[in-house]
């Protein structure tokens, strides 16, 4: 029986629709696993990459994958990024469940999770494990994640993109809201150890970003491995490279004919998407939920 037939046979309906939890609304297989989820059990010495999705997740798991093997860029090509990096509440039917992932690996281990601070499991908190938030701005976010909806089909249809930008403003996309995401996560670092960091700063100079992510791991790798994984992680090198590119997913899961994965990685493509009026609106509803938060984001570079 092929990987495809065994998936379908396994219940793995495609757009399904997205279900509560607490609720934030979730991919429906993710949410059905959130028993699981709540069982989880962090270390001390986990590190967790989190973010709202499309900010540049798979960008900085290379990166931190790469650091915690000293560079070493052969080791780097071991297996696929989801693997070396599971991702927390990852639950699709005839896969393995990214706690499964977590179970059988060594410390320390790098966790990807997308969950607002209100869904991430307590024992984050209580082993005061580090972590790392990345944040993009929501409108190259809002472009990016309508092209994902597009190619990976555990999502809901996404409509037109009118209609996906409104569900998007509205929190009604999978995840939540990008507003509170990024300002949850923003309050909560003033009281634990984490290093928030932005997509921009990293497209701007990677080399500058790369070492303030060293110096919170507390390790030190020199100038010629740093410039190695600068070079390693560009978009271009990513983009090419199948153990980083997801094109080892499965096409039923995620089509990367209709938009790859790797797609352009830049910081100011939604001017490609937004009209006046779309901008406009957005920008005013942008400023009412932004108010009171020290939080900035740069839309171009
Ligand atoms: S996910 O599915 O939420 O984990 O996706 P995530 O990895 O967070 O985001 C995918 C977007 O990040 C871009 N990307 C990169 N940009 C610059 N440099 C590198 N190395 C890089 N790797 C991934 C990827 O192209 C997606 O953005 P868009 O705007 O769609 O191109």
């Amino acid at each position: 029986m092929s990987r495809q037939q065994r998936m379908e046979e396994e219940g793995l309906i495609l757009r399904p629709e997205l279900k509560y939890i607490h609720g934030v609304p979730l991919i429906k297989f993710f949410a059905e696993n959130w028993e699981r989820m709540e069982g989880f059990q962090a270390r001390p010495d986990d590190l967790l990459i989190s973010t709202y999705p499309k900010a540049g997740t798979t960008w900085m798991s290379e990166i931190l994958d790469l650091i915690f093997n000293n560079g070493d860029t052969e080791r780097s090509k071991r297996d696929a990024i989801y693997i070396r990096v599971p991702f927390l509440e990852s639950a699709v039917p005839g896969r393995r469940k990214g706690t499964e992932e977590l179970a059988d690996l060594p410390s320390p281990r790098i966790i990807k999770t997308h969950l607002s601070i209100e869904l991430l499991p307590q024992t984050f908190w209580d082993n005061n494990c580090k972590m790392i938030y990345l944040a993009r701005n929501a409108k190259d976010v809002a472009v990016s994640y309508y092209h994902f909806y597009l190619m990976a089909k555990v999502h809901p249809e996404p409509g037109t993109w009118e209609e996906f930008l409104q569900k998007y403003m509205d929190g009604e996309v999978s995840f939540g809201s990008w507003y509170d995401h990024v300002k949850g996560w923003w309050e909560k670092r003033k009281k634990y150890r984490i290093l928030y960091l932005f997509f921009e700063d990293m497209k701007e100079d990677p080399k500058r970003e790369i070492q303030k992510v060293m110096k919170f791991l507390e390790k030190d790798l020199g100038e010629e491995v740093l410039e190695n994984i600068v070079h390693h992680t560009s978009f271009q090198a990513m983009k090419e490279n199948t153990m980083a590119n997801y094109t080892t997913i499965p096409l039923l899961l995620m089509d990367h004919s209709i938009s790859p994965f790797m797609r352009k990685g830049i910081a100011g493509d939604w001017k490609n998407y937004f009209t006046v009026a779309q901008n406009e609106a957005f920008d005013a509803d942008y400023t009412r939920k932004m108010a009171g938060t020290g939080l900035r984001f740069r839309t171009e570079l």
